[in-house]
């Protein structure tokens, strides 16, 4: 199997939870991909019927737009039934690093007003703790004086050997600032060290003005899907505590 069987397993497995006439927020990334093709399948079938799309991208947007799913926003659909979305890191506690993808914004936006979060992951996704990976932690911050943010998350974070990078496109060394779907930068933070209370961390980098949104999902996900060489585990909230 490949990495992308157990990502299309996961994403499958998610889809059995998703009943007709729900809104469902659709999430972005190479995993959520499988899940937004499955429940297009679905509706094609007939297995599927009255389902509004809620999309966390530009990019998903797109997909499901080419698929024919029916979508919507969350200024017509506050409250969400079910959303399936990847993740870039999940802890013991199940809580999420997400926004590799550059799309942490609008998915925090959809995935805090769901009854339920579905987060689909092969195994390479799972940490000890948030930031263990050592890859980026994202944070989403306003253009202007972006370095000037730069260097206070970097500070806010010195003891766990935090640096902070901004995120560009093109080019071996990038060129230009990566840009959001919401025309904002993103500062990738990269810890040395655990950092120790997630809630802490959070609350501290969401202080600082100029930070719009960070990616870490913290007591977001009810349940996780994991897809792996031992087949697939369903994690839920409620007995991760
Ligand atoms: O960027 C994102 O938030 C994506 O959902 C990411 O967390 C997972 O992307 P992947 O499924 O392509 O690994």
């Amino acid at each position: 199997f490949t990495q992308d069987d157990f990502k299309k397993a996961a994403a499958y497995k998610a889809v059995e939870f998703v009943h007709s006439g729900m809104v469902l927020g659709l999430g972005t990334g190479s995993t959520a991909k499988h899940a937004v093709d499955r429940i297009a399948e679905l509706l094609r079938l007939g297995k599927l019927k009255d389902i509004v799309g809620i999309p966390t991208s530009k990019k998903t947007h797109d997909q499901a737009v080419s698929l024919g799913i029916p979508l919507s926003d969350l200024d017509s659909h506050p409250v969400i039934d079910l959303a399936i979305d990847g993740a870039d890191e999940v802890d013991p506690h199940l809580n999420l690093v997400k926004g590799r993808g550059g799309s942490l914004l609008r998915e925090k936006m959809v995935e805090c007003v769901c009854k339920k979060f579905i987060v689909i992951v092969d195994e390479s996704k799972l940490v000890e703790f948030i930031g263990a990976s050592g890859l980026a932690m994202p944070v989403e911050v306003v253009p202007y004086c972006w370095k000037f943010t730069a260097v206070r998350l970097q500070n806010l974070f010195e003891e766990s050997g935090c640096i902070a990078k901004l995120r560009t496109v093109g080019g071996k060394d990038g060129e230009e600032p990566y840009v959001t779907d919401n025309e904002n930068y993103i500062v990738d933070l990269y810890f040395k060290k655990d950092i120790g209370d997630l809630k802490i961390a959070s609350d501290r980098i969401l202080r600082l003005a100029g930070v719009v949104e960070h990616g870490m999902f913290l007591d977001m996900a009810t349940t996780v899907i994991i897809a792996g060489e031992s087949g697939m585990t369903i994690k839920n909230k409620e007995l991760e505590q």
